[in-house]
């Protein structure tokens, strides 16, 4: 196994990814990482000067930003089952819509747990770290906190910009799916669905997510999720991980135990 998916676990872009990876029935290694000790690593292996995850490091390339991942695996892998060639338009231009919210979603849920769900989130940022590299998280978390707010805009401003966003995609979605429609593009489970589903199930809490899934997030979260949590486009999300994510998962995890 060659090809190794440098992830956090919690974050919503690398879900989309791993997602894809797991049904396209690609094998690959997922590297966790620790934030801020993925800082260095990350400028290292995507030489854009970002910093962020998912990072896709195969034998021949590799590549930064999931969308740049997805356009590097319809070129690399086809044909790719979810991106149909006769829609990858459609495909890349309803991924738009929910990559630009990725941020919005992560603002708005720091914004409102940051102070009260604190012990919860140093709880996501040290489960795959080393004892040392957790040692320095909790010590230094409220320093991490603070640059971390500043750097992800995390104001009472910038979210309700935020939560207007999200509502205004939701909507949006709902509209698509209005017609009765299982699918956003065509008659298939595609990569449109899956950057969908992955970019709000940090709101949606499906519970086949390793994170979202877990109580003790959603619980943390309850307050947060509340405005939106009862809503169609929620219980599509929650839909589509009950469709096309547990059962791939478990074979994804087993395929790389064997
Ligand atoms: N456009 C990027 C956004 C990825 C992104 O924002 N990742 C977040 C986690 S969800 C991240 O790595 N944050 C840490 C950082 O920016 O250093 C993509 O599609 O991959």
């Amino acid at each position: 196994m060659s090809w190794t998916l440098y992830t956090f676990a919690m974050s919503h872009y690398s879900e989309k990814i791993r997602w894809t990876l797991d049904l396209s029935r690609i094998d690959y290694r997922e590297v966790r990482m620790t934030p801020v000790f993925h800082i260095g690593p990350a400028l290292i292996m995507g030489k854009r000067g970002q910093t962020t995850l998912p990072i896709l490091k195969t034998p021949t390339a590799t590549i930064q930003d999931s969308s740049r991942i997805l356009l590097w695996l319809e070129k690399n892998q086809a044909p790719l089952a979810l991106i149909p060639k006769v829609a990858s338009q459609d495909i890349h231009a309803v991924e738009r819509h929910f990559d630009a919210i990725g941020k919005d979603v992560a603002r708005f849920l720091y914004a409102a747990s940051f102070g009260t769900g604190d012990a919860h989130i140093l709880k996501l940022w040290t489960d795959d770290a080393t004892p040392a590299k957790a040692a320095f998280v909790r010590a230094a978390y409220p320093f991490i906190r603070w640059a971390f707010k500043r750097k992800l805009n995390i104001t009472q401003k910038g979210a309700a910009r935020a939560q207007k966003r999200i509502t205004e995609v939701i909507d949006w979605l709902e509209g698509q799916l209005s017609d009765g429609r299982t699918y956003l593009v065509g008659q298939t489970f595609t990569a449109a669905d899956i950057t969908a589903a992955s970019l709000l199930a940090p709101i949606a809490c499906p519970s086949q997510h390793p994170v979202y899934g877990d109580p003790a997030y959603q619980r943390t979260m309850v307050g947060a999720t509340e405005p939106w949590r009862d809503r169609p486009a929620l219980q599509w999300v929650r839909k589509m991980y009950e469709l096309h994510r547990g059962v791939i998962q478990t074979e994804a995890c087993a395929r790389r135990a064997a």
